[in-house]
């Protein structure tokens, strides 16, 4: 068959697949099937790109990394909604709409709780998507949108149409975002809409699809010249080809109407993303125009606002427990109850602070919610259920060895006075051969407990000399030789991990996976990072006080450096190969950014030097190479030229960068 004929086959297939599976949630083909045809297309699509259309399926895996998001005003403002919380400032509601208009009926459909984005199509076809921004000016955030698997690029009449709709990320693919965040010691998005709006913003699309995000359409710009009321909005949208959502009602009266939102409150609890109320909107156009506006809302909508999930139970008790920093942290054992889809028995409770300023206390009823939709947390007590508990003490001596625990001045939290501590020991173990730091295979949580009480595993360096007593090993029930020989071998490749991965499988405080790399960057042996002092540490971008100081504290210490020595003479790589950075200007330059930047943002200005091998410090000294002079540049600038350092200014920044990024 000839290839442009297949092609246009392909993307027609390809497409029914997607609309079957990710809008109307009825797959017609099977996963392989689907890879199977899709790789079909991308192949015929590499050698013949001039067959290339713009609804091809191809088009939803990313691809395009933007410098920034361009602004768009758009042509009708995106109005947000006013907000009713019960049944009294419903009725209040219903009273202002009956005092115009009589004969008029009700849509209501779920409240969304993303972010709200605007579409449009021309003859058909997906042009841009625009974010609501302040509401009269959003960002043009068309690559993004376009991965969206529900998202139809060309629509089932060739018509030009603007639709709106919220964007959403399904509780799915929030938990396993959030899982990896956790993982990798980054900091965890506090919920599915700032996650979803974290990644609308991203720069670069595969990201975007590799997250993914969905979306409903709810509203039609300028209706009323294709349909007459929003039932017909909804129906026609889905004629369309948009994904909809199906729990809206047409209701005729109050009762009605009230009866749904509790039943809309039960059934949220059952859906696979978030909702944060109920739309209620006017059915008839012909009314709107009658019933009004306010400055910042329609007079004919409104929504119901949910209460947040946040549910009661008994605190049975409080344990505590040791991290692998030698943190103890005191946790609540809770009478299990569902929280946001899971059963919870325990929540953190932070520290002794966060207990003693909420005056929490064993046997009172708390409020416990998930943070992050992960995290259980203890919110507050229900104190009218209090009878005659007694007051929260924090414990004084370690749970596992029993060492007094100490406070530091200005710190919140408990330490083990013990420097050998088993239980933070084991944590570090089980930690440092994770798979996200040296990744030492079969080495998991079990078998460091295994080998921590049969005595061979107390510290990292034992991991090294587990050799030593292999044959003791193999006799242990359930490992043999083959699997005893098999963690040998992973132990020792381990010794040529990254040396990013091993300062994060130290357990430093404050340096998570993403400060490691950046470290690594500017130190690239042990030996230098060993040496860093305070001041250089800050001087690198990403790197605060907090983490500068934890890094200092942390090598100052001789416990630390013999450690650090003795993996060292264990054979363990200690060097950051660096990737083959292009030969550019500032490769090894030191830069500072100053003044307003307009074509690139800040980070961006930085990541681009970063990538071309030079570094990013905040403050002009003698050690400056360069500076990049915004707009209204200042102190900085005047600085430089006084030290006679060369400045360019953002213009030339672009143009020594240019075709690279
Ligand atoms: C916002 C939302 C609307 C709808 C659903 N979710 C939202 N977040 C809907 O109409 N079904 S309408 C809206 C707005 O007008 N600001």
């Amino acid at each position: 068959m000839d290839a442009k004929l297949r092609i246009q086959e392909l993307i027609q297939i390809i497409n029914q697949a997607n609309h079957d599976y990710h809008t109307k949630d009825q797959p017609t083909i099977t996963d392989f099937e689907y890879d199977k045809l899709l790789h079909e297309l991308i192949d015929l699509e590499t050698k013949y790109p001039n067959y290339k259309q713009t609804d091809s399926p191809s088009e939803k895996i990313g691809g395009v990394v933007l410098d920034g998001f361009q602004k768009v005003t758009h042509a009708v403002p995106m109005m947000s909604l006013s907000n009713v919380f019960n049944n009294e400032e419903l009725d209040a509601f219903d009273e202002r709409i009956r005092k115009v208009v009589q004969n008029y009926s009700y849509v209501t459909e779920l409240k969304i709780d993303g972010l709200a984005v605007s579409l449009t199509y021309k003859n058909g076809e997906f042009l841009r998507a625009a974010t609501r921004g302040n509401g009269v000016v959003g960002e043009d955030v068309t690559s993004n949108v376009k991965t969206i698997k529900s998202l139809p690029l060309r629509l089932t009449e060739p018509i030009d149409i603007e639709v709106r709709g919220e964007i959403y990320m399904p509780h799915k693919s929030f938990k396993k975002l959030n899982e990896e965040r956790l993982s990798l010691d980054e900091p965890l998005f506090a919920n599915p809409r700032n996650a979803a709006a974290g990644t609308i913003r991203q720069l670069d699309a595969k990201v975007v699809a590799s997250r993914n995000l969905d979306i409903f359409l709810y509203t039609i710009v300028d209706a009323s010249k294709y349909v007459n009321s929003q039932m017909e909005v909804l129906a026609y949208l889905q004629k369309l080809g948009f994904k909809v959502n199906l729990n809206y009602h047409h209701v005729k009266d109050m009762d009605l109407l009230k009866s749904k939102i509790n039943e809309y409150d039960l059934l949220r609890k059952k859906l696979s993303y978030d909702t944060d109320g109920v739309v209620i909107k006017v059915n008839e156009f012909s009314l709107l125009n009658m019933i009004g506006y306010t400055s910042k809302f329609p007079k004919w909508a409104t929504a119901y606002k949910f209460q947040a999930e946040q549910v009661e139970t008994i605190l049975k008790d409080i344990t505590f427990q040791i991290g692998r920093t030698g943190v103890v942290t005191p946790v609540a054992e809770l009478e299990p109850v569902l929280v946001s889809g899971s059963t919870v028995s325990r929540a953190t409770l932070h520290n002794e602070d966060y207990i003693l300023t909420k005056d929490i206390r064993i046997g009172d009823y708390v409020i416990v919610h998930k943070a992050g939709e992960i995290i259980p947390e203890v919110l507050n007590v229900v104190l009218e259920k209090r009878k005659n508990q007694t007051p929260f003490e924090m414990r004084s001596d370690c749970p596992v060895c029993l060492f007094p625990l100490i406070r530091k001045p200005g710190e919140a939290d408990h330490y083990c006075s013990n420097p050998d501590c088993p239980g933070k020991n084991i944590n570090q173990l089980i930690h440092f051969s994770s798979r996200v730091a040296m990744d030492i295979d079969t080495l998991g949580e079990r078998v460091v407990e295994i080998f921590h009480e049969l005595g061979y595993l107390n510290n990292i360096p034992d991991i090294y000399k587990l050799h030593q007593f292999k044959d003791e090993l193999k006799e242990i029930p359930g490992f043999g030789d083959k699997k005893v020989d098999k963690l040998m071998e992973a132990i020792n490749n381990s010794k040529n991990q990254t040396l990013d991965k091993l300062l994060f499988g130290l357990g430093i405080k404050h340096v998570g996976a993403k400060v490691a790399k950046t470290l690594v960057k500017y130190y690239s042996t042990m030996d230098e990072l060993m040496h860093a002092n305070y001041e250089d540490l800050l001087e690198i971008n990403e790197i605060g006080e907090m983490i500068a100081q934890s890094i200092v504290t942390y090598f100052s210490n001789p416990t630390n450096r013999d450690l650090i020595n003795d993996l060292k003479s264990l054979g363990l790589n200690m060097v950051f190969e660096k990737e083959s950075v292009l030969e550019h200007a500032f490769n090894g330059k030191t830069i500072v950014l100053t003044g307003k930047l307009n074509i690139f943002s800040r980070d961006q200005a930085s990541d681009i030097i970063e990538k071309l091998g030079g570094k990013v410090s905040s403050s002009v000294s003698a050690k400056t190479d360069l500076l990049v002079a915004g707009e209204d540049a200042g102190s900085k600038l005047k600085k430089a030229n006084e030290l006679g350092i060369k400045v360019i200014d953002e213009e030339e920044f672009k143009v020594m960068i240019d075709g690279l990024y």
